[in-house]
């Protein structure tokens, strides 16, 4: 086969590849690894279980980020009328800083404090005698200069290990203030095994001090909450236009585009949308428990998938008009990707990817790659609690570090309880394939004998694509130079380069475009290092 057409045709087995990957290892660290490493296979009303969530053996150098990466970047990074202080030395506040490319859109009202970068630039001194001085005066001259609803305090490492009673500081300068909510978080980057404990402290921040804090009911039909959307590329803008056009009104994104009051407000929307589930899934289960709003899982990412996940929404309102509009909506917009995706198909049809992103995304992006007729070989996470799908949480054990983030009780509201639909209705939609509090998780939508990797590392990650050639790889900025040297092109899949949209119908015209760039260019397979020709690298001294 492989001789008759002239497509590169790769021989790999799993089994070997995986072996490979382990054989350098010290035995105990392959016995480790092993377990987060999958081959999958279909297996009968049972996911194959794969190690997730664990710490990192030290000495190897993973993909992941910090438990502050998750809290102050991923979930409170893309709101923009809070000013974002972080309380610690100022590389961490540098490096948390619009490095993500969450937009935003200012509004009517212009508030956006994004472009900043806020920081009580912590030294010597501060950590020798407490910074908790210096945090009071930051938070008063940031309130000074700006007057914003909102102030949020971020903990990075030395915080944690000095002492500095951030909590007690935030409520004192908010009681001192008076027409501004100040709330901090301690998301010292070493509280978790990596960012997935940051999301978790900052939503729950979120959900003490700012859901619930505006009664008032916002005009619209059909209100909804989307829930781990994080406006990556302008993705959240896409969403958002057809939403607009669909009827649909969105009161609050958790977190892209997002504002203070839309998360005070959040708790009047009657379906929650839960895009990205392993960042926010507590989150929706908390505005079931507290609210009575019922959430389901959705993905706009793909345009069979938004077209999916539209007509679920229509259909959990049940409203004629709404449920029209919808198909009026995929009518009008699904010609053009089509269109597209048969263009560039004769070109990237059976050609392979891979993909290693924080926690959803490598599940998400198959559906965009299928569409183009490409094959995902190889996808894992950073982060997630095994397979992030929802039947394989409950039994997940409790470890050290979950047990550094809080756990919220919550109750139903006395006053605000309003079950959204009767137990009858949730029932009858339920029997007509419709799902409540449900994600299936990546590991069954991928082929039998494709390998499932938790926490690839650098070594991994040129091994696999040693072994198995795809012909793009995706992931990180970490990992971007690395792979591209390999001769193999690379596309972020967590800041996008500078592309994007990729959510939509627009944003999947995009991604087939680029991608089908990408993988017809040869660029990096020219790239030849000095070394490679010349391996004795000879030089002389100046003096000499
Ligand atoms: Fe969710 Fe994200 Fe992701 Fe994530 Fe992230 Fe991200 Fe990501 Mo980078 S919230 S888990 S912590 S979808 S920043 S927008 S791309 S690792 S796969």
């Amino acid at each position: 086969m492989a001789t008759a057409t002239k497509k590169k045709m790769v021989q790999w087995d799993p089994t070997d590849v995986k072996a490979e990957l382990l054989a350098k290892y010290p035995p105990k660290v392959a016995r480790k690894r092993a377990k987060q490493i999958l081959i999958n296979e279909a297996r009968e009303n049972e996911t194959p279980e794969i190690l997730a969530n664990v710490r990192t053996i030290p000495g190897i150098i993973t993909m992941r980020g910090c438990t502050y990466a998750g809290c102050k970047g991923v979930i409170m990074g893309p709101t923009r009328d809070i000013v974002n202080i972080t309380h610690g030395p100022i590389g961490c506040a540098f490096y948390s800083w619009l490095t993500r490319r969450n937009q935003t859109d200012a509004g009517p009202d212009g508030e956006n404090f994004m472009p900043y970068c806020f920081s009580t630039d912590m030294q010597d001194q501060d950590i020798i005698f407490g910074g908790e001085k210096k945090l009071r005066r930051a938070i008063r001259e940031a309130y000074d200069l700006f007057h914003p609803k909102s102030i949020a305090v971020f903990a990075t490492c030395p915080v944690g290990l000095i002492g500095d009673d951030i909590h007690t500081v935030a409520a004192q300068m908010k009681e001192e203030l008076g027409d501004c909510n100040v709330y901090a978080f301690s998301c010292e980057g070493y509280k978790g095994v990596s960012q997935s404990a940051g999301h978790h402290i900052a939503n729950n921040q979120v959900f003490k001090h700012l859901v619930g804090l505006n009664d008032e009911v916002k005009p619209g039909d059909y209100k909804i909450n989307l829930l781990g959307e994080y406006n990556i590329g302008g993705d959240g803008f896409e969403i958002d236009r057809i939403f607009k056009k669909c009827g649909i009104t969105n009161i609050s994104t958790f977190s892209g585009n997002s504002t203070y009051d839309q998360f005070c407000s959040a708790h009047t929307a009657d379906l929650n949308a839960v895009m990205c589930h392993r960042s926010i899934n507590y989150v929706a289960d908390m505005l079931e428990e507290k609210f009575g709003i019922p959430w389901i899982k959705v993905n706009f990412i793909g345009a069979a998938a938004t077209a999916k996940s539209l007509r679920r929404i229509a259909q959990f309102f049940g409203d004629k008009l709404l449920i029209d509009r919808v198909e009026a909506v995929i009518a009008e917009e699904l010609p053009e990707v089509e269109k597209v995706a048969s263009e560039v198909k004769s070109r990237t049809a059976g050609k392979t990817a891979m993909m290693f992103v924080g926690g959803s995304r490598a599940h998400h992006y198959q559906e965009l790659f299928n569409e183009m007729g490409m094959k995902t070989i190889s996808a894992g996470y950073e982060f997630a609690h095994r397979d992030e799908g929802r039947q394989v949480i409950p039994d997940l054990e409790l470890d050290a570090d979950s047990r550094n983030i809080e756990e919220l009780t919550v109750e139903p509201d006395p006053t605000r309880f309003k079950p959204r639909k009767s137990a009858k209705e949730m029932e009858k939609l339920e029997k007509s394939d419709f799902r409540f509090k449900h994600y299936d998780g990546l590991i069954p939508d991928m082929d039998n004998g494709t390998l499932v990797v938790d926490d690839l590392n650098q070594y991994e990650a040129e091994k696999l694509v040693e072994l198995m050639k795809p012909d793009i790889f995706c992931a990180g900025i970490k990992e971007k130079f690395s792979i591209q040297k390999l001769g193999i092109p690379m596309k972020q899949l967590h800041s996008y380069d500078s592309g994007g949209p990729y959510a939509g119908f627009a944003g999947a015209v995009n991604f087939y475009r680029e991608i089908d760039r990408l993988v017809g260019s040869k660029v990096w397979s020219y790239m030849k290092a000095p070394w490679q020709e010349n391996p004795q690298l000879s030089g002389t001294y100046v003096w000499e």
